[in-house]
């Protein structure tokens, strides 16, 4: 057992609310390359370039390329440990799961109710705002690019928060009431996005025990209550056998 497993499950036991924020590291495993870090996709891809607003404007077909390759490969991928841990947590009553993570693993391991904090790789959005609602489309690979929006024909993008964009206010809203919780749990996330990166601190400030699971030490690290520096695939379902040992 990883030392501090134990305080957790104990807080876990005790808890009416718990909050878990995820992050691209808790998909590693699973082989979807997380943002930064060795073989992040910002070593390799310049994010202005990419993913922002302009760099749409600019070349839409050259930033479609890039969001379709990447859904091909997750396409791939299948959900790990951590995922089927927190699936089976979801059930729980007052859990919430926040992700920033766009490629739909949870919703694939059967998570209830996941908030998608930066939107989903798996949904488009017409790009003229012509009043068609968000809609789901898995292709793979989508041809044409760039894809057209079915109502009015005009450029479709997709639907993922870029740098300089809001987040959707709903979003906000379900993360502001998950955030009055017993105990938030920080996983596989490099806590420089904001405004993601400041959940943690909000629960923590309103009394919640705040813990973070990364095998690299992050920013935030010093100010929460735990830091426990492994894979999130090997502590989450070490954490989860504790918990179930306990109940039977
Ligand atoms: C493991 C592991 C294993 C590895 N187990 N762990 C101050 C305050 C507020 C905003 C800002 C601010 N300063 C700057 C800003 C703006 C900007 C920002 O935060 N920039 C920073 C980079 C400085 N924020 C924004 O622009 C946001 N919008 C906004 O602020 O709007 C304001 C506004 C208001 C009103 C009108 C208009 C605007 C939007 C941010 C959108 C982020 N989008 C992306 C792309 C999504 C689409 C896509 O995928 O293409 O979201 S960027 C990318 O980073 C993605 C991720 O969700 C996000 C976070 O990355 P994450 O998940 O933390 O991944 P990594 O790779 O960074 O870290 C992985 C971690 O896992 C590492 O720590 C590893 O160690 C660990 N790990 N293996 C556990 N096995
Ligand atoms: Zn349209």
């Amino acid at each position: 057992m990883f030392p501090g497993l134990g305080v957790i499950a104990d807080r876990l036991r005790t808890a009416a609310r718990v909050t878990v924020m995820t992050g691209a590291g808790i998909s590693a495993a699973s082989g979807v390359p997380t943002f930064r870090g060795p073989g992040g996709l910002w070593r390799s891809f310049r994010p202005e370039e990419l993913a922002t607003a302009d760099a749409f404007r600019r070349d839409s077909t050259l930033v479609w390329e890039w969001y379709d390759w990447r859904r091909g490969l997750i396409a791939t991928c299948l959900p790990n440990a951590a995922h089927e841990v927190l699936a089976r947590w979801s059930q729980r009553d007052g859990f919430t799961l926040i992700t920033q993570n766009v490629d739909g693993l949870h919703e694939r391991a059967g998570t209830k109710d996941t908030i998608r904090f930066h939107g989903s790789l798996w949904r488009l959005r017409c790009w003229d705002e012509c009043g068609r609602p968000e809609w789901e489309d898995r292709t793979v690979p989508i041809a044409p690019l760039p894809p057209r929006c079915p109502d009015c024909g005009g450029l479709a993008r997709p639907a993922v928060v870029w740098f300089g964009e809001p987040i959707d206010p709903r979003i906000l809203h379900a993360c502001d009431a998950a955030l009055d919780c017993d105990i938030f749990l920080s996983i596989g996330t490099s806590s420089v996005v904001y405004p993601a990166a400041g959940l943690v601190h909000t629960a923590k400030r309103r009394g919640a025990f705040a813990v973070e699971i990364n095998p690299q030490t992050t920013d935030v690290a010093s100010s929460i209550d735990l830091a426990i520096p492994h894979p999130a695939e090997t502590a989450l379902p070490a954490l989860d056998a504790l918990l179930t040992s306990a109940v039977g």
